[in-house]
């Protein structure tokens, strides 16, 4: 074959490794574990400065951090295979940020994930297959551009595209599912190659078998596989179909190992009307096969709803940025009220968001999206200097108020960056520590208990206190009430809705209450809406409450008028 010769070698050409990461230590940390390899190796701090280097220089592989500032690593190694399909990369994270990968690792932008830390002999060989995976997707490419385009994957991918853009150009509706198997690239450290082949072709003959006549398979990824159906009699048939098939690819998967059980899912959509050409129908199914639509659904349908939900939120994602840097954010502050007293004895900063189209824009949104995308750092920054800013003077107007809270996120608990970041506030605004109360929601503390737990002993260390959010939605567990530094509770709406229509909820309460009381815990009761609760609360014995009955989270000068006219007036003892 004539063509042979010209498919390129890594004969002569160097090796080049691409580096990326914002921090300048991992940077230095992570050239020296390629010193010994036979690697030229580039390193870059940002992406913007990554992408010049790729302009300039021959790069194979990059490695790159996920979590960085502007643009993130999922970003990045997206735009990378934009412009350049060829580099292969490798996302290096850390633990914390494992659902945000998925995300990449199932737009296929980036070749693997790898975590930090990192085993240095592992890394390099991870680094050595990557270079492997650049000279066979060159070799690939090749093959593709040549007459002999039946290489796997891309030679699938065209004929699906071809032959779903035809059925559409006949005007009937058919159906599109892709068939996930979710950990077939974990399989093949653990069986064969003959076994892994076997159950991908017995997949792909369950499909045909379970589905109506004239399905048609096309493996166009390593792990999914494209189905067209073009004869569908009703979305129930098909639906109670695609469950028969799920149930059968489950009972398959136990063939290939004792050890692993791998999972499957399939997202289906209709064409014409949830998309018009192969590529719109494939971006579709992806937006539902993303862990957080999915879930745990074996079968889903596409919904033309979530289309305008992942548009919105990528257009909230997009806006952060802006928002940031022309202060769009402002803080509102709602009163904790001492409920023997009746004065504000603390407030809960919340932040507000009003954008020029998406409207208001709820922090509840876009810190979830901000954390997803690493946003969460410059947001989370941005909150802390202003909350302690504003903080600071309003302590300094009112120094009768005990605390404010700051709430703070996973995220923002993930290393020790905030405690230089207070360190460096409560010394630049001149604020006493003992002022600040942070709020931590309680599925954030167990989500990664020994790290968090240590981030909030230095946080109390330097003089704050902690407060324990949303209390009653989690796990609930006391065990962990008296391993962590916890000044106060919150008890969250949910149990204070109940407080009157169920008695086992009162005396819960009562009894945590009472619990709390032995281990030196404050608990203030959250989403207070009526007089008879904050009657309850007071008989139990509560020690504050915060919700709409007294006041809403409302801008400082109006917090400050609130701080003027108190106390407020509390349920007489009846
Ligand atoms: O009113 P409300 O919509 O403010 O808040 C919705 C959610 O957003 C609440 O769970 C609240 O804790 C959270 N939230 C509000 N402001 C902040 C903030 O500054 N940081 C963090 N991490 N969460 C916040
Ligand atoms: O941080 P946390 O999840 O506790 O945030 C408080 C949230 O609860 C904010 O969204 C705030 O606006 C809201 N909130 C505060 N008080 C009340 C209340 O009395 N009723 C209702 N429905 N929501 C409240
Ligand atoms: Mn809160």
């Amino acid at each position: 074959m004539q063509h042979v010769a010209c498919i390129p070698t890594n004969e002569n050409q160097t090796r080049t490794l691409l580096i990326v990461d914002d921090e300048k230590n991992v940077l230095q940390a992570l050239k020296r574990t390629f010193r010994k390899a036979d690697l030229r190796v580039l390193t870059a701090q940002n992406a913007r400065e990554g992408m010049n280097i790729i302009e300039a220089e021959d790069v194979q592989v990059v490695l790159s951090d996920f979590r960085m500032p502007n643009v993130s690593g999922g970003d990045f190694v997206r735009d990378l295979k934009h412009q350049h399909p060829d580099i292969v990369s490798l996302i290096l994270s850390g633990y914390a940020d494992f659902s945000a990968v998925t995300d990449v690792m199932n737009s296929g932008s980036a070749f693997k994930f790898l975590s930090k830390p990192w085993d240095n002999q592992q890394l390099i060989a991870e680094v050595d297959t990557a270079f492997v995976e650049y000279y066979t997707r060159r070799e690939q490419q090749f093959y593709l551009n040549s007459e002999e385009a039946d290489t796997f994957g891309y030679r699938e991918s065209i004929v699906f595209e071809r032959t779903v853009d035809a059925l559409i150009g006949n005007q009937v509706p058919f159906a599109v599912s892709v068939v996930h198997l979710h950990d077939l690239h974990f399989a093949l450290a653990h069986v064969s190659d003959r076994m892994l082949q076997a159950y991908v072709n017995a997949v792909s003959q369950a499909i045909i078998a379970k589905l109506p006549a004239e399905t048609e398979v096309f493996r166009t990824e390593f792990d999914k596989m494209m189905v067209v159906t073009p004869r569908v009699s009703s979305e129930n048939e098909l639906q109670t179909e695609l469950f028969a098939l799920h149930q059968c690819l489950t009972q398959l998967s136990t063939r290939v190992s004792d050890d692993i059980q791998l999972r499957s899912s399939i997202a289906y959509a209709f064409a014409p009307h949830d998309g018009r050409t192969a590529r719109e129908l494939m971006l579709n199914l992806r937006i539902v096969m993303n862990p957080e639509v999915q879930g745990s659904q074996p079968v889903k349908k596409f919904d033309p709803a979530m289309l305008n939900r992942k548009r919105r939120e990528l257009n909230i994602q997009r806006a952060i940025g802006h928002a940031i840097t022309d202060n769009e954010f402002s803080l509102y502050f709602q009163p904790k009220v001492d409920l023997a007293s009746g004065q504000i004895q603390s407030a809960e900063v919340l932040m507000r968001w009003q954008h020029k189209t998406l409207g208001w824009v709820s922090p509840a949104e876009f810190i979830n999206l901000s954390e997803l995308d690493g946003q969460i750092e410059a947001l989370g920054s941005w909150l802390i200097e202003n909350g302690v800013r504003q903080i600071a003077q309003l302590v300094r107007r009112h120094p009768n108020i005990e605390t404010i809270a700051l709430n703070v996120s996973a995220r923002q608990l993930a290393n020790r960056h905030i405690i230089d970041q207070f360190t460096h506030l409560l010394d630049k605004y001149d604020l006493d520590p003992s002022y600040i109360e942070i709020e931590v929601t309680e599925s954030c503390v167990m989500e990664d208990m020994v790290n968090t737990s240590k981030i909030l002993w230095q946080l109390k260390l330097l003089g704050m206190s902690i407060a324990i959010d949303d209390f009653g939605t989690g796990y609930s567990s006391f065990a962990y009430l008296s391993k962590l530094p916890i000044d106060i509770l919150k008890l969250d709406k949910v149990l204070i809705d109940d407080i009157h229509a169920c008695n086992d909820t009162y005396r819960l309460i009562a009894s945590m209450v009472k619990l709390c009381r032995n281990l030196g815990i404050r608990i203030v009761a959250e989403g207070v809406e009526s007089e008879s609760q904050c009657h309850k609360l007071r008989e139990m014995g509560c020690d504050s409450a915060q919700g709409f009955h007294f006041a809403r989270a409302v801008r400082q000068d109006e917090f400050e008028r609130l701080l003027l006219n108190q106390p407020f007036a509390l349920p007489k003892a009846q």
